[in-house]
Order: C-alpha cells, then structure tokens, then sequence
C-alpha cells in the first residue's frame, strides 16, 4: 500500500504509527491525509494526491492536524486517535471543549516585546500549551523595537511566569534569533498568543516565504489589526509543520488542572513544603507559599493568578458535571417512556 510509506505524508508528519492506525480504515479508493484548514463546514485535508476539500463526516468533527481518512466522494470516514489535542473551553458550555489543533508538539506561545507583558494572559496560555501534551516555547517578538534594558527587563518578567520554559527572543525584521526559534519548531507547531504579537509575521519568516496575511499597524494605537481569520497548517521546509492562529484574546481553559499545575511548577513546589498536608495556605500555621509571598519570593499576583485558574477551572468542570448529569437524567426519562409505552403496548394487547 503506497501510503504507508507515504513520502508526501511523511512531508506533513505522517509515520509507521499513524499507519498502522489508519490501515483497517483503507479500503479501496480511500486516501489517508492531515486536516490543514477547517472553515464554512468544510475541511481541506492533505494527502498524497493533493489537498481534497471534503466533507467533515457525522462524528468527532475534524480539527487542524487531525489524520483523516476520507472515502472515493471526498468525506471524512475516520478520525485517527489523537496523540495531543490544544483544547480550550467553548462558551456555550459544552462539555468537550473546542480543538484548536490536534496532534501537536511543540506551542510557540508569542508575546510582543513592544505592549506592556501581561503575565497573567502567557501564564493561561502556557496552561493551555502545557495540559495538551505539547512542549510549549515562549517567542519574545519584535525585539528590534526595543533596547537592551527593556529587553533584559521583559525577559526577567517572562522568566517569572514560565518556569521552565525555554524563552527565545526574536526579531521577524532583522531575522535575529529566527534560527533558534527554527530550531525549536519540532514536529507539528502551533503558533497561539494575542492578536497583533508577530505570529504571522514569524511564520512567513519561518515559511521563508508570505503564505501569512500579515495585520497592518493602526496609526492610532499601534497595534496590529486582526488579519489571521483562519487556523491553518503549512509544512516548513526543514521538515514538521508549522499552525498559524488568529489571536486567542480570552481563552477559557478546559479540564486544564494538571496544565495549571505545570505552569505554576514553582508555586506547587512551595506547596509541598506546608506543615500540613491540607494546607488551603489561608490561614493555616507553616504555609510555605504565604511565607514566600511575604518574603517576596513569590510575586502575590502570581499566587492570585494560579488560585484564580484553578477556580475557573473547577467551576467550568462542575458545570461539565452538571450538564453531563443532566443529560443522563434526559436519556434515563426517555428510557422509562419508552418502557411505559411499551408496557402500555403489551397491555393492550
Ligand atoms: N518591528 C517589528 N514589527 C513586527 C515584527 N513582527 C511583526 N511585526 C508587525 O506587527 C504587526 C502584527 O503582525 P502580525 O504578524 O500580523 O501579528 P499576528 O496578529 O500575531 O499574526 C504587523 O504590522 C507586523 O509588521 C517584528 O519582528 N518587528
Ligand atoms: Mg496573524
Ligand atoms: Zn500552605
């Protein structure tokens, strides 16, 4: 079978694995391939005779990176199991969250060097990067607009916020620190952060070539307009792909517990040094955390921060519990209906 060995796909991340998953799937006339672009109900998928654009097919709707296959009428008919999935909460409450990209491994989480850092917002995004198995990288941009001082400065900020996370300061204009960031950009990578950080930008760079709209800078503001409408999945050339996204302004984070945690290593850490076990580090005697916020060692807004995502994130699962048990209680009502109806049926007869 040609696809197995599949140079085009292997262009796009395609291995023995993903193989073998998708062989009880291939029958005749069907293609494997990877979802580049998903808009309008619509899929495109790459694959070895080219990009398809195909139906979604009923199930598990089809995100940025998924492996696919589609049958001979261009319709998805399986969705290989994903390995990674960057998830975020949907607003309607749904209890599956929305994919963003599947199958990633590394989230190049931008941040502008120029706009005053908000920690607060690369801390959520680093919970994000982290809680979808991915490696997630900080890219510090536009480090051409700035001096020295000001770059020291915003590095020792966004060493604060992502421990143990590696920080790569680059310039898209000057092509400074471009080949470390080419570096890092392992396997599949997503690019996430603000809207007008430098992502498309750096993925043009990346690309070598402008396949990114590119946001112009309003005069008023400086600030770059909206321009990445879609996600979108394009190989790079010195191998794995490369995902731009439009800007993620507020992220809900979905059943993210264990990626918080990973963001806020250092504060865990501390944790583990309470007296007690239980230690809600309010009031209780020994707290190693409010130690550390007294003796500034830990920025409080930090503490604040990890205590406020830990609480988004449990009201946003208790609301999933409540959903997924009232769907129960719906399924069971339609259960004892049918079985009154057909007691009643029985009876009648
Ligand atoms: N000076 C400078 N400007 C940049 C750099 N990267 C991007 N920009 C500008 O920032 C604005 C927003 O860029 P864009 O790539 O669209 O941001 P995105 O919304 O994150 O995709 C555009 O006007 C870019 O020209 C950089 O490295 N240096
Ligand atoms: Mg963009
Ligand atoms: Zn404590």
């Amino acid at each position: 079978m040609s696809s197995v060995l599949s140079p085009v796909l292997s262009t796009y991340g395609w291995d023995g694995s993903w193989a073998q998953l998708a062989l009880p799937h291939l029958d005749a006339g069907r293609l494997p391939g990877r979802v580049a672009r998903v808009d309008r109900g619509r899929v495109d998928v790459l694959t070895e005779q080219g990009r398809v654009r195909a139906a979604p097919g009923r199930d598990t709707p089809p995100a940025v990176g998924d492996w696919v296959v589609l049958d001979p009428d261009a319709r998805v008919t399986a969705l290989l199991p994903r390995r990674t999935a960057l998830t975020r909460a949907v607003a309607s409450g749904r209890s599956e969250g929305q994919v963003l990209a599947a199958n990633v491994d590394t989230v190049l989480v931008a941040v502008a060097l120029e706009a005053d850092l908000r920690p607060g917002r690369l801390e959520r995004l680093l919970a994000l990067a982290w809680e979808s198995g991915a490696v997630p990288v900080v890219v510090l941009t536009k480090i051409d607009r700035a001096d020295g001082d000001v770059l020291l400065a915003a590095l020792a900020d966004v060493a604060i916020a992502a421990p143990g996370v590696d920080v790569l300061p680059v310039s898209a204009v000057t092509g400074d620190g471009l080949a470390e960031v080419a570096a890092a950009a392992r396997g599949t990578t997503v690019l996430v952060g603000p809207s007008g950080a430098g992502k498309s930008t750096l993925a043009n760079a990346l690309l070598g070539e402008a396949v990114m709209a590119v946001g112009e800078v309003r005069a008023s503001d400086g600030k770059g307009r909206h321009t990445t409408v879609h996600r979108e999945l394009v190989p790079l050339r010195g191998g794995g792909v490369l995902v731009d996204t439009p800007g993620l302004r507020a992220v809900g984070l979905h059943d993210a517990a264990e990626g918080i945690d990973r963001a806020f290593a250092d504060v865990v850490a501390l944790a583990d040094g309470c007296r007690f076990a239980d230690c809600a580090h309010e009031r209780e005697p020994g707290c190693a955390v409010r130690e550390a916020v007294t003796a500034g060692q830990l920025p409080a807004r930090r503490w604040e921060a990890y205590r406020k995502l830990l609480r988004e994130d449990e009201w946003a699962a208790a609301r999933t519990d409540a959903r997924l048990a009232a769907e129960r209680r719906g399924q069971w009502k339609t259960i004892t209906k049918n079985q009154r109806a057909a007691y009643r049926a029985r009876g009648h007869r």
